[in-house]
């Protein structure tokens, strides 16, 4: 089974990731994870930190001449913001005199973090809740994510809401993801598209409002919140289980969503408004194609049935708050003083939704390179090549 980890802090030397249980025989390549290292960066409404990195990981072991060895995948990424912060993040004990962070931001890891570990500085909070660890997050979910994408399974994102801005003419943008899974790249088809735009939406006048709203909302020094949504195509019928709570796969998929940080909500397919509907109006008719093949002439279930994926196109969305970190005081207590203050404002983003898509489109690979090692099994590529079958058919 796969499982990765990942260390470092959001202005330390760098990130580290260990990616252990990868197949053998999966080609994988700097340039591919640091595609997806990129895309992370993008967005309106990221702050002054993504001026100064340029996220670029090296492959220090588990590859070699290009595919994995099966051993674990070890990567680096470098914070050339370390270069401002050798004082305040020192690894060895320093006379150097570094102003303590005593004020907890509401809404952050800050308070309760300080408390738990026995803190007189929250910035050892700060830096490791950051959700700079998603840069080493997306770097390890992408080397299984390229075993996927080598058994036709892709993954696409796009954001349906930014504050109140939100995408007008669903039935629109569903018929235009309609047509994006017809073509040969299927769910990543979603992405390919929803990239050209800086808030990662498919409906441009949801875009040009989305991009007012984190305007004015920079001016007003606060931060802005959204939704998005992941699709996944190819998967192949019956990965997880119903028989286990713990292997059911959308619970596993739900939780990978959910430990992104700021992500407070995972919906799957159109499960809030399906609660508001009657059942003959929200199961997914089965019938079979003109090849024989099992089809749905609905996806509502966002294609998980019982914890199984159903063979329909894994649909998923997050609900990301909006960033904690934020100019317009609110109200605190210094941990020092006791005293009631108001909170201190760092440099951070105004809006991190576009971000978050991409990085929800990476967890959800180990989750899903796992169900498949799951049901299929296979030491290498090869083996597992040799096992596997996507056909829809009754057998
Ligand atoms: C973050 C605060 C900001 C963000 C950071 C997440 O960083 P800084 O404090 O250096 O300005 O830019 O995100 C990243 C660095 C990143 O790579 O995504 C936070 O507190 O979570």
């Amino acid at each position: 089974m796969i499982r990765y980890l990942t260390s470092g802090e959001s202005h330390g030397q760098g990130l580290v990731g260990i990616v252990e249980g990868m197949p053998a025989g999966v080609e994988i390549s700097a340039a591919y994870i640091n595609e997806q290292l990129r895309r992370r960066q993008q967005g309106y409404g990221r702050g002054g930190r993504m001026k100064i990195e340029t996220d670029t990981v090296e492959i220090l072991a588990g590859v070699r001449f290009g595919k994995t060895t099966g051993g674990p995948v070890a990567l680096v990424i470098r914070n050339k913001d370390w270069a401002n912060w050798t004082d305040r993040m020192a690894v060895e004990k320093t006379n150097v005199a570094v102003e303590k962070i005593t004020v907890p931001r509401p809404g952050h890891a800050d308070l309760t973090g300080a408390l738990k570990y026995g803190f007189d500085d929250i910035r050892n909070v700060i830096d490791r809740a950051s959700a700079r660890e998603t840069a080493m997050r997306v770097a390890c979910c992408t080397v299984p994510r390229k075993l996927l994408e080598t058994f036709g399974i892709s993954i696409g994102s796009h954001v349906l809401s930014i504050g109140a801005a939100s995408i007008k003419n669903r039935k629109d943008v569903d018929a235009r993801i309609g047509a994006f899974l017809r073509s040969v790249l299927g769910g990543g088809r979603i992405s390919v598209e929803a990239d050209k735009s800086e808030v990662r939406m498919l409906d441009m006048a949801a875009e040009t409002k989305a991009i007012a709203a984190i305007k004015s909302c920079k001016k007003k020094g606060d931060t802005l919140g959204g939704i998005f949504e992941v699709w996944v195509t190819g998967v192949p019928m019956g990965l997880g289980t119903y028989v286990e709570y713990d292997r059911k796969l959308d619970g596993q998929l739900a939780a990978a969503v959910m430990s992104i940080q700021a992500v407070k909500g995972v919906e799957i397919g159109d499960a809030f408004e399906n609660a508001r509907r009657f059942g003959s109006e929200v199961h997914d008719e089965i019938t079979l194609s003109r090849k024989k093949e099992i089809v749905r002439k609905t996806n509502g279930a966002g294609g998980l049935e019982g914890g199984m994926s159903n063979g329909e196109p894994i649909v998923l969305r997050g609900a990301m708050k909006p960033i904690s970190t934020l100019a317009h005081p609110l109200g605190s207590i210094d941990m020092k003083t006791t005293k009631d203050v108001t909170s201190r404002y760092e440099r951070s983003d105004v809006c991190a939704v576009p971000a978050c898509a991409v990085i929800a489109e990476a967890v959800v690979a180990p989750v899903l390179a796992n169900a498949l090692l799951e049901k299929f099994g296979g030491d290498s590529v090869q083996e597992l090549r040799r096992r596997f079958r996507s056909d829809k058919k009754i057998h």
